[in-house]
């Protein structure tokens, strides 16, 4: 797929979850070298960096994807060689760095498991491909544990997790936002993904992760997010809030003067956290 429709899918969130944008962004990038015709490589690297821009704004709170965008193109333009050849090694470039985004991936999903036990009730928050990813590999290793899954307005990506586990054959019960607080008194881990960690620890993910925090520390549940480092803020340059249509609230309805605010994401400050999980495994403090 063209960087174009890649970039507009991203948008539209038809692709979604931030590692998973990360890596069509890297995918749509091999799509476009395939395809140049530039006839230098001064040519080629500054249509490579417009296109990698393209890629890199087309959702704002997921630093995972302009770190992608980053990694490819300084990856490129480490490569000593001119036209057509830089073609062909930035072509194999990407499929390196696309190998590392799913062995890291994998990693991660191995390691994570180890904190799920026979018996847990665990807490999620919309589609993680993380957070299924450890949930799959704890059930196929015989741990036993049921999931709820929050419904995560206002796309309901909890529906695509809550398929995807039942799909495993792993008990799970959807239940919408506002009975989180309700149900986290039986609930023995809440585990949810990051869109960024930001350079201070905390956690950027999608909107109502703080109220997961808030009524998991008032009933002493320990919470855990789960993410690759592709996803941490190391330059500390902060991401934006993603606001999106007022229609992914309304689905139809009409409410004349009425202003909606449909905030996607929010940050949870890393002490409502008793650990990270990352490709290098479990920490307690971060
Ligand atoms: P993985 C998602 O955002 C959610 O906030 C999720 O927790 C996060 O990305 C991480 O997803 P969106 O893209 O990288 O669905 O673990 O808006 O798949």
């Amino acid at each position: 797929m063209s960087v174009e429709s890649v970039a507009r899918d991203i948008r539209e969130m038809k692709i979604q979850g931030a590692v998973t944008i990360a890596m069509a962004a890297e995918e749509a990038l091999e799509e476009f070298i395939k395809n140049c015709q530039a006839g230098s490589r001064d040519d080629f690297l500054s249509q490579l960096r417009a296109e990698g821009n393209k890629l890199a704004e087309a959702r704002p709170s997921a630093i995972a994807l302009p770190n992608a965008v980053d990694m490819f193109i300084e990856k490129v333009e480490a490569i000593n060689l001119g036209m057509p050849d830089l073609k062909d090694a930035a072509l194999l470039a990407g499929k390196e760095l696309m190998e590392d985004t799913k062995d890291s991936f994998k990693e991660l999903t191995e390691k994570g498991s180890e904190i799920v036990r026979d018996g847990q009730l665990i807490l999620i928050h919309c589609h993680s491909s993380t957070v299924t990813g450890i949930l799959k590999k704890a059930w196929d290793s015989g741990k036993r544990f049921n999931v709820i899954c929050t419904e995560t307005r206002p796309s309901k990506q909890g529906f695509i997790s809550a398929k995807e586990l039942a799909e495993h054959e792993i008990p799970t019960t959807i239940v919408i936002d506002s009975a989180v607080a309700s149900v986290m008194a039986g609930v023995d881990i809440a585990l949810v993904g990051a869109d960024t960690i930001l350079k201070n620890g905390d956690v950027v993910n999608k909107i109502g992760t703080l109220g997961v925090a808030l009524a998991a520390k008032e009933f002493g549940v320990p919470m855990y997010v789960a993410t690759q480092r592709l996803k941490f803020d190391t330059k500390g340059k902060g991401v934006g809030i993603e606001s999106r249509p007022a229609e992914e609230i309304l689905e139809g309805a009409e409410l004349p003067g009425v202003e909606i605010e449909n905030l996607v994401f929010d940050i949870t400050k890393k002490s409502y956290f008793k650990g990270i999980i990352t490709e290098g495994g479990i920490r307690l403090k971060w």
